[in-house]
C-alpha cells in the first residue's frame, strides 16, 4: 500500500464517543503500587509532552497528531526511552474504547493525570488522528537535551512557539515524577511529592544552593541538606542562571494561582501543537452526523 498523500489520508480522528467514561478509565489506572512512587500519572504526562514537542512552526511538522511513538522512527528516539511503559499502561482503555484514537488518548491521558494529581484543568478537545505508517514521523533530535542550557532551551521552544514566560511555566512539571538511570541515565525526583502537581520544582529551585553531583553519570546537581535522591538537570539550572528566566521561576514559587493558570493554558498549548481538525470533524463531532453526512 502507498504511503498517504495528506493527513488526511491518515487514519479518521475519533468521533464522539463517551470521553468521560475514557476520562475515568485513565484516573481508575492511575494508583500502580509497584511503579516508581506509586503512580503513572508522570510518566503519562511525559508521554503527552513528547508526543507534542516534536513540533515545529515553521515547517508545521511534528506534534501531538499521527501518534507516532507507536513506530521506531519515533517510539525508539534515546529521547522516548520509557514511555513504551506509559503506552502499555494504557493498552487496555485504548481496547475498551477502540474509537478513540491513540493521539487523543495520549493527549488526553496527560490531562487527566494532571487533574487527579492535584494539578489544573487543562482544556483538551479530540479530533487528532493516527498515521497509518511512519512516513510523517518527525526527525529525531527535537526534544530538548537535559545536558544543555538556556539558548539550547530557546531553541527548542521557540520552534515550537513558545516564549520564555511560557518555557519556565512548562518546566513546572518537573514538580511530577522522577529520572531513571536506565531511561535517561540521570537519577532521581526534583520534588519530595513526586506524584503531586505543585509548585514545589520552582521553590526547590529558588530556595536551595544546587552544586554538582560527584558520581560516574552525566552531569546533574544535588543540594547538600535534601540529601542525594533530589536533582536537577543542567536545563533544570539554566531557568535560574538566566536573567530572562529566573524572574517567571520566582513569581511562580511565590503565585500558585499563577502558575496553575498559566500551566494550565501553556499545556493545552501544547497537546494542540500540529493538530489539523478537519472541517468535517469540526462541522460534524459526533458519530451519528459524521455519518448522516456521508449519505
Ligand atoms: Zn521533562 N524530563 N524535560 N518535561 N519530564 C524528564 C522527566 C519528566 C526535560 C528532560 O530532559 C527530562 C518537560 C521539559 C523538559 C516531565 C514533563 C515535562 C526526564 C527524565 C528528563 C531527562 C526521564 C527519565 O529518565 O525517565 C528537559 C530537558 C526539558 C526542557 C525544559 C516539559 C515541558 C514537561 C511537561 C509539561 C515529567 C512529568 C517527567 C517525569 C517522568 C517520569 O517518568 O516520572
Amino acid at each position: 500500500p502507498s504511503a498517504p498523500k495528506t493527513q488526511k489520508d491518515a487514519a479518521s480522528p475519533s468521533r464522539k464517543g463517551d470521553f468521560d467514561a475514557v476520562r475515568n478509565d485513565i484516573a481508575s489506572i492511575l494508583d500502580q503500587p509497584d511503579y516508581d512512587d506509586g503512580s503513572i500519572g508522570p510518566v503519562l504526562v511525559r508521554l503527552a509532552w513528547h508526543a507534542s514537542g516534536t513540533y515545529c512552526a515553521e515547517t508545521k511538522t511534528g506534534g501531538s497528531n499521527g501518534a507516532g511513538m507507536r513506530y521506531e522512527a519515533e517510539g525508539g528516539d534515546p529521547a522516548n526511552a520509557g514511555l513504551e511503559h506509559a503506552r502499555r499502561f494504557l493498552e487496555p482503555v485504548k481496547e475498551k474504547h477502540p474509537w478513540i484514537t491513540y493521539a487523543d488518548l495520549w493527549t488526553l491521558a496527560g490531562v487527566v493525570a494532571i487533574k487527579e494529581m492535584g494539578g489544573p484543568d487543562c482544556k483538551w478537545k479530540p479530533g487528532r488522528t493516527d498515521f497509518v505508517d511512519d512516513s510523517k514521523c518527525p526527525p529525531r533530535g527535537r526534544l530538548p537535551d537535559g545536558a544543555q542550557a538556556a539558548e539550547h532551551l530557546r531553541f527548542i521552544f521557540y520552534r515550537m512557539g513558545f516564549n520564555d514566560q511560557e518555557i519556565v511555566a512548562l518546566a513546572g512539571a518537573h514538580s511530577l515524577g522522577r529520572c531513571h538511570s536506565d531511561r535517561s541515565g540521570w537519577e532521581g525526583p526534583w520534588s519530595v511529592t513526586p506524584t503531586k502537581f505543585s509548585t514545589q520544582y520552582y521553590k526547590m529551585l529558588t530556595k536551595f544552593k544546587w552544586e554538582e553531583k560527584k558520581w560516574e553519570g552525566p552531569r546533574q546537581f544535588r543540594n547538600e541538606d535534601l540529601g542525594e535522591e533530589l536533582m536537577m538537570l543542567p536545563t533544570d539550572m539554566a531557568l535560574i542562571e538566566d536573567e530572562k528566566f529566573i524572574p517567571w521561576v520566582k513569581k511562580y514559587a511565590e503565585d500558585r494561582d499563577a502558575f496553575y493558570k498559566d500551566f494550565a493554558d501553556v499545556f493545552s498549548k501544547l497537546i494542540e501543537l500540529g493538530v489539523e481538525r478537519t472541517d468535517d470533524y469540526e462541522s460534524a463531532p459526533t458519530f451519528s452526523k459524521a455519518e448522516g453526512d456521508k449519505k
